[in-house]
């Protein structure tokens, strides 16, 4: 019976199909009430002398069988993933899934090669608070208090003494108390004011502001760096002109045309024809501000400059709806990537 059993497990092994005959076959010759094992509860049933060379049979024959069952699970695993590569053709010529890619924003694409301009020119950049003193925003400004100037930039007031910024002037004014000069910095950042919105303001909206302050910084200065930082920006025939304007924390002030980045000067519906677009106000640091800060002004000079990026970056891309800058439509934005 032990000879033919092994014959007939290996047949029933080459006829089985699936795992689950596969396993049936396991429980009938090796499972705990199987015939293999049956057969070692038999030398019960032996004489004494008989019992070692019985055992040894069986045990022979388990460890034949469980070779023959390994061989054949093996070879149905095999069998299974040679199917599997057949069945599972992979075609190359299918299109791939497209992952939908972000971009920057164009005000931060712009932020960032207006940083690049300036770092490369040596400056800094420094941030500071939204919501900042009176006394930083305005008075060391040489705005004081109930000064008709004040109108100029429409302000939230959070207390008496306290507002949302309007301007990022006052990280200058911060950046004077704390260093000595020579200091060339730029402070980007939001800033706020009660203005209504439309097609060309936003109560909020970006700045970028510079300050250069150092012994014997002249108005050359102020001119040779701007008028670099335009051309850098907006293109080497860029053509700038300064026209006299008014700060109350600059003497003299200057208000900064450039030609229009899109009809390079001809006149077009984004200058409004007049080839030309303000882009910055400037001027000579007020010699008020530099002592308000701690600093001499007979020993100290330097510039200060602010430019919206709003605008700039509408200026640069000739969107003529700053509001579009805000909605985030991806409609709009898809078309800076
Ligand atoms: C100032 O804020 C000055 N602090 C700039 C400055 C700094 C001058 C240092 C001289 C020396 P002004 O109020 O003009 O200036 O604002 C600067 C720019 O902000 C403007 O040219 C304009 O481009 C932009 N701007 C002003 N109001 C709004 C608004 N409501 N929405 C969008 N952009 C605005």
């Amino acid at each position: 019976m032990m000879e033919t059993m092994i014959v007939e497990i290996r047949a029933a092994l080459e006829a089985a199909a699936t795992d689950e005959a596969l396993q049936e076959l396991r429980v009938k010759y090796l499972g705990k009430k199987g015939l293999i094992t049956g057969l070692m509860k038999n030398m019960r049933d032996l004489p004494q002398e008989e019992r070692p060379a019985y055992g040894s049979k069986v045990n022979a024959l388990r460890s034949e069988a469980e070779e023959a069952f390994a061989a054949k699970a093996e070879q149905m695993k095999a069998a299974a993933l040679e199917q599997r590569l057949a069945a599972e053709k992979l075609d190359v010529t299918l299109p791939g899934k497209a992952t939908p890619m972000g971009a920057l924003h164009p005000l931060n694409q712009v932020y960032r090669e207006v940083r690049d301009i300036f770092t490369g020119m040596g400056f800094e950049v420094v941030e500071g608070p939204e919501v900042e003193f009176d006394k930083y925003n305005f008075e060391m400004l040489n705005i004081p208090k109930d000064h008709p100037a004040r109108d100029m930039q429409d302000t939230f007031y959070v207390s008496e003494d306290i507002v949302v910024r309007t301007h990022t002037s006052p990280v200058q004014v911060r950046t004077m108390l704390k260093h000595e000069p020579p200091i060339r910095v730029i402070c980007p950042g939001r800033v706020y004011r009660t203005d209504d919105v439309d097609a060309t303001h936003s109560p909020v909206f970006n700045q970028v502001e510079g300050l250069y302050i150092d012994k014997g910084v002249t108005f050359a200065d102020l001119k040779g760096i701007l008028g670099e930082f335009l051309r850098k920006l907006y293109g080497q025939s860029t053509v700038t002109k300064f026209r006299p304007g008014f700060f109350p924390f600059t003497e003299p002030s200057a208000e900064v045309d450039a030609s229009c980045a899109l009809c390079h000067g001809k006149g077009c519906p984004a200058c409004k024809g007049a080839g030309m677009i303000e882009v910055l106000g400037c001027g000579m640091v007020h010699p008020r501000v530099i002592e308000a800060c701690g600093l001499d002004p007979e020993v100290y000079s330097g510039f200060a400059f602010g430019l919206g990026l709003d605008r700039l970056t509408n200026i640069k891309y000739g969107i003529t709806d700053i509001r579009l800058l805000y909605e985030n439509d991806v409609r709009f934005l898809s078309q800076f990537v």
